[in-house]
């Protein structure tokens, strides 16, 4: 077996035999003692393990931060969607940071690939909805799986006519079944964005066969007004932006759906199943039995 020159640890030579030129060669890992001392040596310090408890450093008394603990027994709370306006510098930096934790698992990748696939007909039919709804809830599925404390926040931009700018700088590389992509936007370029009225129209419509269409059509603006990967449905879903806009729409459904009980999508047989996952159209109608509200 060849002998790795940077493992002086492993050097036989050394340990048994006599250095080369009466003294020993430089570490090849510490080689100047002005920076490593000791360690420039060829045969390092003894190591010492630090006794357990001292392993991790901690706050200072006054800044400690105790860690949220989340009901995981029986009594699951709704999980709370807010405006991301509404969101402290805390609440942000969670979200992103478990986007990104997703994202280094290879977890956010394969949910991104499944909007890819047309085979699931979610787009320009009664399914764009409710199909929408719980893929957003496997979203926030995972995203918790991260950090418990996380729901999505919703992006009111008819109301604001404004990209969030805590997301500006967060363009993420996502792998997905064609390779790495990176998140691009072009913010304004191609498409102006749905305003209030735009809103109000179409939430004036009093059937589900008018007001889907309407609302997935205030949407598709929206996609292209964002761009770059926003504007194509294989990559949009790798922008976070893309999370916030559909739980918006989603928001926006439910709150049409309070002003019009009983108007469902008309949806039978295997179009009823939100594939590839297990609900069922019928199971999609009520969203704190989903387990999440909007605020
Ligand atoms: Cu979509």
């Amino acid at each position: 077996m060849a002998k790795n020159k940077y493992e002086p640890h492993c050097d036989h030579d050394y340990e048994h035999g006599k250095p080369p030129h009466g003294h020993p060669p430089e570490n090849q890992r510490y080689p100047d003692p002005r920076i490593y001392g000791d360690y420039a040596s060829k045969k390092p310090p003894r190591y010492v393990p630090h006794s357990f408890e001292h392993t991790c450093f901690k706050p200072r008394k006054e800044d400690y931060k105790p860690p949220v603990s989340c009901d995981d027994e029986g009594t699951e709370e709704l999980c709370t969607r807010r405006d991301h306006r509404a969101l402290t510098a805390d609440q942000q930096n969670r979200f992103l940071n478990a986007f990104s934790q997703i994202n280094a698992m290879n977890a956010l990748g394969p949910l991104v690939d499944i909007h890819a696939n047309a085979i699931h007909q979610m787009h320009s039919n009664p399914r764009f909805l409710p199909w929408h709804r719980i893929y957003l809830l496997r979203m926030e599925e995972l995203l918790q799986m991260v950090d418990c404390t996380v729901c999505i926040p919703y992006w009111k931009s008819s109301e604001e006519q404004a990209f969030p700018s805590w997301l500006l700088g967060f363009t993420p590389t996502v792998t997905l079944i064609g390779g790495p992509h990176t998140v691009t936007r072009n913010i304004g370029a191609f498409a102006m964005l749905p305003n209030t009225t735009d809103l109000a129209a179409a939430m004036g419509n009093g059937t589900f066969n008018t007001f889907g269409p309407a609302v997935e059509g205030i949407h598709n603006s929206g996609h292209v007004w964002v761009g770059g990967s926003m504007g194509s449905i294989p990559t949009a879903p790798a922008d976070p932006v893309f999370w916030m806009h559909h739980a918006e729409i989603d928001r926006i459904w439910a709150e049409w759906q309070a002003l019009n009980p009983g108007q469902n999508p008309n949806l039978t047989g295997v179009a009823a199943t939100m594939d590839p996952w297990s609900e069922n159209e019928v199971n999609t109608r009520d969203i704190t039995t989903l387990g999440y509200i909007y605020v």
